[in-house]
């Protein structure tokens, strides 16, 4: 989106996507390989929203010092890959309080029924079994307010939230039923560029960044935490380098980490290890990591020396989506029958 549509409301053509990712701790190589990266490529052909999801962090326990540091660190960290402010809104969630009005509004709209069957809510649920909080639960609803207020047409999805992005179709649709249609129907957008990447300690599982430190590099990882945590990732006692990640999770997860940083076909990277052990492969990944996070660090640094470059796109990236969210706000409102301020 250009700066001129932007300031006067003209409807952009190209297709609208809204992204988000979580302050819940320093985003992971994960957040970078399965979704950050992807968004910086989006940015050139897509009008792009990326929100920094805050009041989905509260959802699990969050200390506030800390949330407040992290979601500033991620907004640094999203200019640091790449993602221009002035080409795409950047913006904190809770500035934009249309989402949580939305929310309510949708949740009268939402059956406990479709809320149960959550996969989500259910392994969250287990994670934090002495907080199993009604956010947790209508999450989905807040998740879909966040994609219907900005008529986005296309929401990128990993394997995992294929389930969010149907009940927030099936929750549109049930309003527009009744109301006519004052909601885009969003498409999944299934990234060229993107694996699942899993935890260095037990890789059938996913990599989080809310787990144990060695479970993760995260995207600030300094070059001893990268070799010491790569070092100690899981492998197998069967030294053969092969990617099979049924039989072989832990050496299949490292082939994937650096096959997706270096762009190199699976097939290629194997053969290129024929005859050669684990501590090859933990070697050279280590390296492959470090010259990938060594100058988005840096560039990290930079911004988080500039506080006050931060707040204008933070404030500018919340005027904005707020400007945008307003006008779906405001159209829900009238359909469901509420008096006009
Ligand atoms: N391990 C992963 N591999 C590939 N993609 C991943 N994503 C997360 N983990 C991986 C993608 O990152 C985006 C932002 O995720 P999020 O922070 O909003 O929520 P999440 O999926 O719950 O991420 P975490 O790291 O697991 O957070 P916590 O620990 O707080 O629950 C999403 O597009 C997600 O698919």
């Amino acid at each position: 989106m250009n700066q001129q549509n932007q300031s006067n409301g003209t409807p952009d053509k190209k297709l609208r996507i809204l992204s988000g990712i979580q302050p819940s701790g320093t985003p992971t190589l994960g957040n970078y390989i399965g979704a950050m990266r992807n968004w910086k490529l989006l940015s050139n052909d897509y009008d792009c929203l990326y929100m920094i999801a805050d009041l989905h962090s509260i959802t699990v326990r969050q200390e506030p010092a800390k949330l407040r540091q992290q979601s500033t660190q991620l907004l640094a960290l999203l200019l640091a890959i790449g993602l221009d402010p002035e080409q795409n809104i950047l913006f904190f969630q809770s500035h934009v309080s249309q989402h949580t009005q939305l929310s309510w509004v949708l949740n009268c709209f939402t059956y406990m029924g479709e809320m149960s069957r959550m996969t989500q809510f259910k392994d969250k649920s287990a994670k934090h079994s002495d907080n199993i909080n009604c956010g947790l639960f209508t999450y989905p609803v807040l998740m879909a307010s966040d994609i219907l207020l900005y008529q986005a047409n296309l929401v990128p999805v990993g394997a995992d939230q294929t389930q969010h992005l149907e009940i927030c179709r099936d929750i549109a649709n049930r309003f527009n039923g009744i109301y006519g249609n004052v909601f885009t129907i969003p498409e999944g957008y299934f990234p060229k560029f993107g694996a699942k990447v899993m935890s260095l300690q037990d890789p059938v599982r996913k990599m989080s960044k809310s787990d144990p430190d060695d479970c993760f590099i995260s995207m600030l990882d300094n070059p001893d935490n990268v070799r010491r945590k790569i070092k100690r990732a899981v492998t197998d006692s069967d030294a053969a380098i092969a990617y099979d990640p049924e039989n072989k999770p832990g050496v299949s997860n490292l082939l994937t980490i650096q096959s997706s940083l270096t762009g190199e076909a699976m097939d290629a990277l194997v053969d290129s290890y024929a005859g050669k052990g684990y501590g090859v492969l933990k070697s050279n990944l280590t390296d492959v990591i470090i010259e990938t996070l060594s100058p988005i660090q840096d560039k990290f640094n930079q911004y988080m020396n500039d506080k006050s470059y931060l707040e204008t796109v933070w404030r500018s990236g919340a005027e904005h989506a707020s400007r945008l969210a307003e006008r779906t706000l405001s159209k829900v409102m009238k359909k469901v029958g509420f008096v006009s301020k």
